[in-house]
């Protein structure tokens, strides 16, 4: 076990400046990181949450183009929206920059320079993909194929978001350019490359690695992967004129610019440095250093770094960034990267250029009050070891049968017995409980509150934040079921004093809540603390038996939570049904599914030739908006088919997957070209599917029977 950190450095990935926030990024890293640094917060100690906007790569040029401005003016308008979603929801970063920022630049700039002065990067002449009608090198983004580890035909020339596999473009499959979508050239360049296989040799980094034995398994597992596969050399530098300038004099470094996945981690080096120069007196919370500067939290050994992330970041968290760090030498290295895997919305991947997501912004215009309900219901199905799915409709049970039935219903009888039966003012206990029943009812109720606090604290310190959250839920059930069993609104008329004794202990329990919510639900603990009048209730109180004196005043009770209605859920699912129409992936009425055709005899059958092909090519028929133009390998020989499915697939999809094909067709011709078979396809809910699917391991020209 390692000894318990003096402080803590909390990362969440920096987002691209490119667009809006949506429950996905939320779920994946934002929440999970603010929930930790609450609760680090909430027990007194030294931690600070960084995070910021990353302005610079592909994503941010590429969007420029889309959108016909440049990409400053890109930056510029998603850097505020992206800040103030995240502060609407609750996420209290110490502060948040930007990688467009003077000391980012300067930071990157060094850090760059410290490495190359050491001679830690290789210099090398590669042949890089251009493309000859943009007048531009393809870095990153501006490039996708086929991944040539997983199959995925919407690989980056950077990365395959798929299988996470970091990628060189000239790895990819089948390149395209993003830009034009023509097939690239090679044309020399020269770049500096960050030599990963050597690297992994030394032994700094081999003890490095011993850490993941206590990571998450999902994260672990990735890494050995890649680490037994062997590391590559990457360029840090890029052709490209947006980002931070190469910072080496003379003009072989003219027109290139660090990679961003090299300047994008220094981000959160200089937005600590940015935090303590704009706070001339910090005093980072807990600190027990009277002047802490941002050298304390990023090189003292005792300070424990952490990064959130989403999967699809966990290579350049747990290995490239790593090796930077170790390069340079100055910097501690990442205790610990709990990255999440993805949350898929109402059966589908969430994808921002089919608009397929629930942007904050738009939450909030539909539910203005209902900031903590959203928190809840994405921690409640955080996506912590696999991928998960939020539906509206789980999120409207979630909400009305735990918020609102038993946390919300907990306190607000609690509260509204006290206004009536005492008039708010806490009373006191003169005679302690006689009846058996009563007794153990109360016994039974404090075993499962102490229990369910103590496990929740324990997932919390492991990062399990889905468990926490439901011992949280716990310790209200067992608050209702205490009520339940006592029925103080009987006992009233017959034991008056009994009822003071469980009012009372249920008051403890709401001060316990008001202070195990924050960081779950931090509107609704703040609501709490002030309606039980003790705003200075805090985490040590969580075991204490008694938070809420006799003859304290309470405040006013007001309900914490209001259901989530029936037409609120019809809307949401609405606005999704019109997105998918737009997207062309309605439902096709299928009404004659039930109507079987006429048999046919095995001999009709047997004269069908199926083989499996794989889609070497697939481009648009000009004029023609439902048709492809495929090749087709069937191993023995290549086929041209059109195929009626560009509504379905967008060509750069097809590209390398495993379909069924009619062999013996008879060629037609359609619109001048001869079709020399059929592709096998199944409708279903969301259009046509192909019938071999891109995982089947099978040798082309397969029979298929
Ligand atoms: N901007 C990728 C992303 O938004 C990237 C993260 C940088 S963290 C240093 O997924
Ligand atoms: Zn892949």
């Amino acid at each position: 076990m390692r000894k318990e950190p003096k402080r803590y450095l909390v990362t969440a990935a920096l987002p691209y400046a490119n667009g809006p926030v949506h429950i996905g990024h939320l779920a994946g890293c934002y929440l999970p990181a603010d929930i930790y640094v609450r609760f680090l917060k909430a027990q007194g100690k030294d931690v600070i949450f960084i995070c910021g906007s990353d302005e610079h790569g592909v994503p941010i040029t590429l969007k420029a183009k889309n959108e016909g401005i440049t990409p400053q003016q890109v930056v510029d308008k998603y850097d505020g929206i992206m800040k103030n979603a995240f502060k609407d929801f609750g996420i209290d970063f110490t502060y948040y920059g930007r990688t467009s920022s003077k000391t980012h630049h300067d930071t990157a700039q060094e850090f760059f320079k410290n490495l190359y002065d050491k001679g830690i990067f290789k210099e090398e002449i590669t042949q890089q993909y251009y493309d000859v009608e943009a007048s531009q090198f393809l870095a990153d983004r501006y490039i996708t194929g086929t991944c040539p580890r997983c199959g995925n035909p919407g690989a980056y020339g950077d990365q395959c978001e798929k299988c996470g596999t970091a990628l060189s473009p000239t790895d990819l499959i089948n390149p395209k350019s993003a830009l034009s979508g023509n097939v690239p050239v090679l044309k020399e360049t020269k770049n500096w490359f960050l030599p990963m296989g050597e690297i992994q040799q030394t032994e700094q980094f081999q003890n490095y690695i011993k850490r993941f034995s206590q990571w998450k398994s999902n994260i672990k597992g990735q890494c050995n992967s890649w680490l037994t596969e062997g590391l590559q050399s990457r360029a840090m530098t890029r052709d490209l004129d947006w980002g931070v300038p190469v910072p080496i004099e003379g003009p072989e470094a003219s027109g290139k610019v660090l990679y961003v996945w090299f300047d994008a981690p220094i981000g959160y080096i200089s937005a600590t440095k940015e935090y303590f120069e704009i706070n001339s007196n910090p005093i980072a919370i807990g600190s027990q250093i009277p002047n802490p500067k941002w050298e304390t939290y990023w090189q003292d050994q005792d300070t424990a770094l952490i990064h959130f992330i989403g999967k699809d970041n966990i290579v350049f968290h747990a290995i490239i960034f790593p090796m930077m760090l170790m390069a340079h030498g100055d910097f501690i290295l990442p205790t610990n990267v709990p990255a999440n895997e993805f949350l898929n919305l109402e059966g589908d991947k969430i994808s921002t250029s089919r608009n397929w997501a629930v942007w904050l912004h738009e939450y909030l215009t539909d539910f203005p009050d209902k900031q903590d309900e959203l928190r809840y219901v994405l921690t409640s199905i955080a996506p912590e070891t696999k991928d998960s799915e939020f539906t509206w409709k789980d999120f409207q049970t979630r909400v009305n049968s735990e918020l609102v039935s038993i946390f919300g219903n907990f306190v607000n009888r609690v509260l509204v017995l006290c206004e009536k039966y005492y008039a708010g003012l806490v009373p006191e206990i003169n005679i302690k409980l006689k009846d058996e029943k009563l007794i153990k009812a109360r016994q039974t109720c404090m075993d499962h509150v102490a229990e369910s606090l103590q496990q929740m604290q324990l997932n919390l310190e492991a990062i399990k934040l889905r468990d926490a959250q439901a011992e949280f839920i716990n310790v209200a059930r067992a608050g209702n079921k205490y009520l339940a069993d006592t029925e103080p609104w009987k006992l009233i008329k017959t034991d008056a004093e009994s009822v003071k004794q469980i009012l009372i202990d249920a008051l403890q329990i709401c001060a316990k809540l008001a202070i195990a919510a924050e960081p779950f639900l931090p509107h609704t603990s703040a609501k709490l603390k002030l309606m039980l009048n003790a705003k200075d209730l805090d985490w040590k109180g969580l075991f204490n038996e008694t938070l809420i004196g006799s003859n304290q005043q309470l405040n006013k009770s007001e309900i914490l939570y209001k259901q989530v209605e029936d037409e609120d859920i019809q809307k949401q699912l609405e606005r999704l049904e019109r997105i998918k129409k737009a997207n062309h992936l309605e439902p096709k009425p299928n009404e004659t599914l039930h109507e079987v055709k006429a048999d046919i005899s095995y001999e009709d059958f047997d004269k069908l030739d199926l083989r499996v092909g794989k889609i070497l090519e697939a481009i648009k028929v000009p004029k023609a908006d439902k048709l492809l133009k495929l090749t087709v390998d069937l191993g023995f020989e290549k086929r041209t088919i059109l195929s009626g499915i560009a509504e379905y697939y967008k060509p750069e999809e097809l590209v390398g997957k495993l379909v069924t094909v009619v062999a013996n067709l008879a060629p037609r011709k359609i619109r001048g070209i001869e079709s020399q078979g059929m592709l096998l396809m199944a409708g279903n809910d969301f259009g046509k599917l192909l019938s071999v699917g891109p995982e089947a391991d099978i040798e082309l020209g397969s029979i298929v029977k």
